[in-house]
């Protein structure tokens, strides 16, 4: 009786082929695949009230991409290549914005997309092979597939600081700047944090407001982005030889060529190897931390020289040198292992009058008071605050939504030890759940654009397999997916990147377990290992053939 009452349920319920969450760079290509090319029914939500995902929440001062605009945008589709035009040779977030939602029109995809809505809640029924999804507007969908497409560091990490809420000035957030834009001028300003966001914000904060004041926790290496705007020539050969050029990328480790990386930093003399660092270093961008020489992420006397090399650079830029010793990371605390900021003028910052850094790991932040920050040493006056304080990354975005898979299981539950996924696109127990660049995928340390046409190319052609082959579900297996998580943990081993405090294992956010969620095998092996799955029939996943009652015809609307 109650089955049936849940089949009438489900017939007044619109129906879908897709629901996907979110409508950034993985949402809106996941659509036009879907629908397009497989002719699928698909409805995007997306919370923002427009496209964009991480680009359109970060438009914080000085936000731009660090993996050059020819190699940070999407590859599917060549006249797109050459239509658009990028103005920087890194594009900065309004541009990236502007891109999108040139994409969004180009391909039709608006109209698929519900904005302002999140998806608050994703249950999966066994009975009918089937996910009920729960709009924040109050609707209920019903579809085959649930993708969520959520990025990866979408998901705000605001320390609860004692008194957090008492600050009476402006509080801002980078991950959720006003869309407005903040005019800091004349004004007394406080940031705390100092990572990649925190950099690219500070010189400009600096450059506008009365005074900056910069709490720093963990002092960080970073190296200068070298952005300039775009030279026409370049952009011509760029769009003349893309073929090439994407080749090179998928080719790559990280999704994105370096033509100086040489094995080790320890085979050469010292003359070399400082030589070899000062090009990487003048490259630009991600040069010297992935693209110098493959040991130092892995030995860590190869890691040191690096780390001497970028620590003698802090100290030649910053004039102060007791400010040059507080922003230079101490010997022992690893180059790279955190993901390497990418700066323009940061180190030079601190040699303005109107800028302060003050150290809180030495003298901690004790409360957020009605007028700034009290640490054990001194009280700060501000009239805004701002925190770059980073993500709750992979999973908080996920967590947000109460996802449920078979027998009710939640996903937050099942992953609480940490992320367990079969090759970072599914997880057993939520059979037709699939994620895009989620934890133990490349994700994060592979050229994202890339990645995420990597993962959803993947994804449908899964869908498309199982619906010329009347597949009802797919869902990975519990050994295989066990069999992954130990590989992505051996892998990341080997490396010294899990002994760092960073977020790619959690460790940012208290209480979250430390488990290294980023798959470090490269991403042209990693996508030999999904195709070869894909190819065998998709070994490591169990597809069920079997016909259900609620089955409608693909791809014609049942409401
Ligand atoms: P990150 O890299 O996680 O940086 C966050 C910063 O905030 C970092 O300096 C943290 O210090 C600091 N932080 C975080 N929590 C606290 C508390 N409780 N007290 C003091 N300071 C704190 O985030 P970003 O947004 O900069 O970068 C994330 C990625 O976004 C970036 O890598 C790009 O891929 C895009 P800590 O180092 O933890 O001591």
């Amino acid at each position: 009786m109650s089955e049936m009452i849940g089949a009438v349920a489900q017939e007044a319920m619109e129906e879908v082929d897709a629901v996907v969450v979110g409508a950034g760079f993985a949402g809106l290509y996941m659509l036009h695949l879907l629908r397009d090319k497989l002719k699928k029914r698909v409805a995007v939500f997306e919370t923002a009230d427009g496209v964009g995902g991480t680009w359109y929440w970060n438009r914080y001062p000085g936000a731009r991409c660090d993996i050059p605009s020819h190699h940070y945008s999407y590859s599917f589709s060549e006249e797109l290549q050459q239509e658009w035009t990028w103005s920087e040779k890194y594009a900065a977030q309004p541009e990236i914005l502007a891109y999108l939602n040139f994409v969004a029109n180009k391909f039709d995809l608006f109209r698929d997309i519900h904005f302002q809505t999140a998806i608050t809640s994703a249950i999966y029924d066994e009975a009918s092979a089937k996910w009920t999804i729960q709009t924040s507007a109050g609707k209920r969908i019903l579809a085959k597939f649930f993708i969520p497409a959520v990025g990866t560091l979408s998901h705000a990490n605001i320390p609860k600081f004692k008194g957090h809420d008492s600050f009476r000035g402006d509080v801002y957030f980078t991950g959720h700047w006003p869309k407005e834009g903040v005019n800091f001028k004349g004004k007394r300003v406080g940031i705390i944090g100092t990572g990649a966001t925190a950099m690219q914000a500070i010189p400009l904060i600096a450059e506008e407001a009365l005074h900056l004041t910069v709490f720093q926790r963990t002092p960080n290496y970073a190296a200068p982005l070298m952005n300039a705007p775009m030279d026409p020539v370049l952009d011509q050969q760029a769009k003349a030889m893309y073929p090439e050029l994407r080749r090179q990328a998928w080719d790559s480790f990280a999704g994105v060529p370096f033509e100086r990386l040489k094995p080790s930093a320890l085979e050469v003399t010292h003359n070399e190897r400082v030589a070899h660092y000062e090009a990487c270093w003048n490259d630009g961008g991600f040069s010297l931390w992935i693209g110098s020489y493959q040991d130092i992420l892995f030995d860590k006397r190869a890691n040191e020289t690096a780390a001497e090399f970028v620590r003698g650079k802090i100290r030649a830029r910053v004039k102060d040198p007791a400010i040059a010793d507080m922003l230079c990371p101490p010997v022992g605390q690893t180059y790279g292992t955190k993901r390497q900021p990418c700066e323009t003028n940061y180190y030079e910052t601190y040699n303005r009058d109107n800028v302060t850094l003050v150290d809180i790991k030495k003298a901690p932040i004790e409360e957020i008071t009605e007028t700034g920050i009290t640490t054990t040493d001194a009280s700060y006056e501000f009239d805004c605050l701002i925190y770059a304080t980073g993500f709750d990354a992979f999973t908080g975005a996920l967590f947000k939504m109460d996802i449920r898979g078979r027998n009710g299981q939640m996903l937050k539950e099942r992953w609480s030890a940490g992320p367990r996924t079969l090759v970072g696109l599914a997880a057993h127990g939520f059979p037709n759940m699939f994620t895009i660049t989620g934890p133990q995928s490349p994700s994060v340390l592979f050229n994202m654009p890339l990645g995420i046409e990597m993962h959803c190319e993947w994804i449908a052609e899964c869908i498309e397999h199982m619906s010329e082959n009347g597949v009802a579900s797919i869902e990975a297996n519990e050994r295989e997916e066990d069999d992954w998580i130990a590989h992505v943990k051996e892998v990341a081993d080997a490396s010294l990147l899990p002994e760092a405090t960073s977020w790619y294992l959690g460790a940012n956010i208290p209480g979250k377990p430390r488990v290294f969620m980023v798959y470090l095998g490269g991403g042209k092996h990693y996508k030999d290992v999904i195709s070869t799955i894909a190819h065998n029939g998709y070994t490591g996943f169990t597809l069920d053939r079997q016909q259900r009652l609620t089955d409608a015809p693909e791809s014609v609307p049942t409401a």
